[in-house]
Formats: C-alpha cells, structure tokens, sequence
C-alpha cells in the first residue's frame, strides 16, 4: 500500500466499522458483559428501537395513510386534546412490549394508569415510562417529533395498581434516551456510560451508531423557550430573556418539539427553558415521561437539568403525571438562568414585610 492510499483505506475502515455497529451490540459493549441485567438491556433497547421503526414508518406515510393525521376528539388525563397519532404511537409501545417478556407495566403520558401486562404473557422485571409522541402538534404540519423513554427496575410493590412505587427520584432510571423523527431517524440513549447517538438506516432497517461519547458543549448561543408566555413568567425568567436580547451572542429557537430542541442543544450547546407561568406554576413538562429522563440524558453528556431551586433528577413526584419546570442543556448556560431565579428569590425574602403602621 502506498502513503497515498493509506487515508482511504483508513477512511474505508472508519465507514465498515460504522456500518457495524447496531444498536443492541452496542449495549452489549457498553456493559462489558453477556450478564442476565446486560441481555436484558440490550433487549430492552432493541425493541424501543422496533417502537421506533413502526413510528417512524407511519409517521412518513402520515399524509397518505387514513385516520393518521388529526384529533381523536378526546382529551387524556392532562386534559389535553389527543391526536390520532398519540393513540397510535402509544399502542406501538404496548403492542411491541406486550410479549417481550421485559417489562411488567408501560407508563405513559397519554394513560392515566399504567398498563399492566397481562397474566398470560410473560412478565418481566422492569417499567418502561414513555412520551409516545413529544411534540404532537407538529405532526400535522409535517415537523419533527419526537418520543422519549426511561427504563426502570421493579423494585417495590405495586399491589393497589396505582403505581406509587414509581415516585422517586430521576436517579433511580436505569437507562434514558429518544427518538428524533427528523429528516432521519435518530435514536440518543445512555444508560449511564456515556450518550450515544443512532441513525436509522431505511435501507437495512437498523438503527447504526452514528455518534458515541457525545458531550454537550459548556456553552451555546441558543435559548429555546415559548416567549409567547413572556407575561405570564415570573419576573426572574423575563430578566433572564431581556439579558440575552441585550448582549451579543444569542439566537432563540424553538420548534414545538422538546426533542427537537434538545437535540440541537446537545450537539450545539445552548439551554431549553419550559418555565412555570402565573396559571402553571409547574410549567407544562411531565417529569417521569419527560423532564427527568432528559435531564438523565445530558447529564450523561455533561450538561444540566434543573427546575431553577433544585436538581430535575432529584425531585421526587407527588404523583404519576406531576409537571416540574424544566432549565435544560449547557452547564453554563442552566446556571446562568438559575442565578436569575436565585437573585429574585433573595430580593423576594430580603424584602421588609410592611405593617399597617408602614
Ligand atoms: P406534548 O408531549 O403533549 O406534545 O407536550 C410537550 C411539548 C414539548 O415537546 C414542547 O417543548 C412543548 O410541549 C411546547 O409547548 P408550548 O406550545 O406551550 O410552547
Ligand atoms: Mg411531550
């Protein structure tokens, strides 16, 4: 071989190796070990991944197909109007799980109780809780979307099916990610090595690893957040935004989709914002089907997730469908927003308490 031809054969080789790379053996890989808990994981992910396809796929036929596109005319337990493609993606999950053998019960934002599995399929020892489809308002308008996921071990008892076992902590997940319905495909999951980013390749049906180790930058340019909702922030978040209009070096995007938005701030640095307003004070975001398995996620990656007060993986739900704010994204950038939050709070507790006499 001449020194010539050495960069393309090693250009070469880069390409085969990628081209190798599935998704399950890269969980493999990642756990160093063929244990019962790495197969498990390993499986796990695979059949997200099939979750993933299937959505996918009807996502792209979306115009052409019946009864895809549209209102279902019902609302779910967060009293929001659902859509067709929520009630589809949903079932995806269940149907896909259903005789896995994993999992024991599915959580989703769009059921107001958990699905058990049935007593006669195979019951397995982990939760998977899911957003079926993040960003549902896009669909109909042909923009990303996303669904994102957290995978759980059964740990404690369930008898009553209401599902308290699952209020703790975001540190209790044993694996997080999404999926990007974009021009491509994407799936990004961790589970706690690192985040690795898969791109779905239509002709062979797999998702292959595309990007691994990713590491978010410390800082970034974008803010992401609906300033539609500037009046109905508290005053800290409306300083927050006038500071970022007032000096160089920031741009806003936002696309509907958190996934979306995520995305862009994982690979490009930056933070999302979903703050609580003077009718939401908890904001709009689920914490067990959204915030903390995102936060999971970029803190893998070396980023931040916090409410603005405290840490989005240690807040613990009062209930199943609890909201949490949501500062998301670069490390410098979620303090940044935190030390308005946290100037505000001071100024509001240093401030005299005036008595009739005042
Ligand atoms: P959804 O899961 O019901 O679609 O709601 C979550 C979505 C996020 O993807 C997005 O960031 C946010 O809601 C947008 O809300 P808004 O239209 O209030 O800005
Ligand atoms: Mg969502």
């Amino acid at each position: 071989m001449t020194e010539v031809d050495q960069p393309l054969a090693l250009d070469h080789q880069h390409a085969l190796d990628r081209d190798c790379t599935t998704l399950s053996r890269h969980v493999l890989q990642q756990l160093q070990s063929f244990s019962a808990e790495a197969q498990d994981l390993s499986a796990l992910m695979n059949r997200i991944a099939l979750a993933a396809k299937l959505i996918a796929r009807r996502l792209t036929r979306a115009g052409l197909v019946e009864d895809a596109l549209g209102f279902t005319g019902r609302t779910n337990v967060q009293g929001e109007s659902v859509k067709k493609m929520d009630v589809y993606a949903n079932q995806v999950f269940i149907s896909v799980f259903e005789q896995s053998g994993l999992v024991c019960r599915l959580a989703s934002e769009e059921m107001e109780q958990p699905y058990y599995i049935p007593e006669n399929c195979p019951i397995g020892r982990y939760t998977l809780l899911y957003d079926p489809i993040d960003g549902s308002s896009n669909v109909d308008i042909n923009l990303n979307v996303g669904s994102i996921f957290s995978i759980r071990r059964q740990e404690g008892n369930d008898l009553d099916g209401t599902a308290q076992d699952l209020l703790q902590n975001g540190h209790q997940q044993l694996a997080a990610g999404y999926v990007l319905y974009g021009p491509s495909t994407m799936l990004v999951y961790s589970i706690g090595r690192g985040v690795h980013a898969f791109t779905l390749d239509p002709s062979l049906g797999e998702f292959i690893l595309s990007s691994e180790n990713i590491r978010i930058p410390e800082h970034g340019p974008v803010y992401s957040v609906n300033e539609g909702n500037f009046w109905q922030w508290e005053e800290s978040i409306r300083d927050y935004t006038r500071y970022v209009h007032r000096h160089e070096g920031y741009t806003a995007r936002y696309s509907g989709a958190l996934v979306g938005d995520i995305h862009r701030i994982l690979f490009q640095g930056g933070v999302f914002l979903y703050p609580g307003t003077i009718k939401k004070p908890e904001g709009k975001l689920r914490l067990l089907y959204e915030s903390a398995p995102l936060a999971f996620l970029i803190e893998q990656a070396g980023g931040s997730a916090s409410t603005g007060t405290q840490k989005i993986l240690d807040v613990i739900p009062e209930k199943l469908h609890a909201r949490t704010p949501l500062i998301i994204g670069s490390p410098e950038d979620v303090a940044l927003v935190e030390s308005f939050i946290q100037e505000h709070n001071r100024e509001q507790r240093d401030r005299p308490i005036l008595t009739s006499k005042d």
